[in-house]
């Protein structure tokens, strides 16, 4: 059954790198350069970006560690519900470091429900139905690969049971509003009477905090925002040379919206997919939006996509939170 969901959304390589050249080649082209964040995620970036999560800096997975670990009945009570059997369908699940504490959880208190997890990767997926299968032999595992809402629908063509949706880890906050907006409005039109959601949001706090979290001493989201461009090397046979561009970070306390860009230090071309692109010296790429949130924006657009929060629970220090909307 697993392997019927995954082979048959899997994309080939071929139009998977046709995507890949046809955005990079776009957003280079446009008046102020960008790339998508999504490519940051190749093998070399999955590393950095584990290597950014023990950052002593970067506070984001401990609070919502801290969340999972220590607030599981909290969670789980607003999960269960009526207590009838549901669905647990996780958002781009990765290794599923934080939610698998509230999988045991619910597992040890006897209740009724299967685990979903989708990414975009298969491969991903199978090693995380391997190792759950080990830690939580009782756990009813069933993945679906293959991009979100898209997945979303095939497990409520799967199933008629209650949906409860995890999108945490703060990956909401790597898009632009008007993204998130359609993004919870799209969420909501998927999701039927009853279903809930539980969104992870990191939250606007002293400004130094936020910037140092990005732009950290020892140089490691530098690397993994320039791992972008050596994947485009790699993979489209382009040019950029790394040395040449650096890492620039900012926060912005009157949006919430931190930002990371690379500047060229020099006017240079480089071609990338048949196309020359041409960078004057401190021209930037924008890499990557991780926004912050108050709670009042947070209730806001609960509200806009029609949803109702029901509770906020957040970690010690106060500064992540996971709203569980229904
Ligand atoms: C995955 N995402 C929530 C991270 C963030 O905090 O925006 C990605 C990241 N980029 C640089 N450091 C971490």
């Amino acid at each position: 059954n697993t392997e019927l969901h995954t082979n048959s959304n899997i994309q080939t390589d071929s139009s998977l790198l046709e995507k890949l050249k046809q955005e990079a080649v776009d957003g280079l082209l446009g008046i102020s350069k960008t790339l998508p964040s999504k490519y940051l995620y190749d093998e070399a970036g999955d590393r950095l970006f584990q290597d950014i999560m023990k950052m002593p800096e970067y506070y984001l997975t401990d609070c919502e560690l801290d969340i999972f670990k220590n607030r599981t009945a909290e969670l789980s009570d607003i999960i269960i519900q009526d207590g009838q059997p549901f669905d647990l369908i996780e958002l781009g699940a990765g290794d599923a470091m934080k939610s698998s504490f509230l999988l045991k959880h619910l597992v040890n208190e006897g209740i009724k429900f299967t685990y979903r997890p989708i990414d975009i990767s298969g491969h991903i997926l199978n090693e995380l139905e391997d190792r759950l299968g080990k830690e939580i032999p009782e756990l009813k595992i069933d993945p679906l690969a293959g991009e979100y809402f898209e997945m979303l629908g095939e497990a409520t063509s799967l199933s008629a049971r209650r949906k409860v949706v995890l999108f945490l880890g703060g990956n909401i906050g790597n898009m632009e509003w008007k993204e998130i907006e359609k993004f919870c409005l799209e969420l909501n039109q998927s999701l039927s009477q009853g279903d809930m959601v539980l969104i992870g949001f990191d939250l606007r706090k002293n400004p130094h905090t936020i910037l140092n979290a990005y732009n950290d001493k020892a140089g490691i989201t530098a690397a993994f925002n320039l791992n972008m461009l050596t994947r485009l090397n790699r993979e489209l046979g382009a040019d950029f040379d790394t040395e040449q561009f650096q890492h620039y970070q900012t926060y912005d306390p009157v949006s919430g919206a931190c930002r990371s860009y690379l500047v060229s230090l020099k006017d240079q071309n480089v071609a990338i997919g048949g196309t020359t692109i041409p960078f004057l010296q401190n021209e930037f790429i924008n890499i990557e939006v991780s926004q912050k949130f108050s709670l009042t924006e947070i209730a806001d657009l609960a509200e806009r996509s029609g949803f109702k929060l029901l509770k906020n629970i957040q970690d010690s220090r106060g500064w992540f939170v996971d709203s569980a909307w229904k």
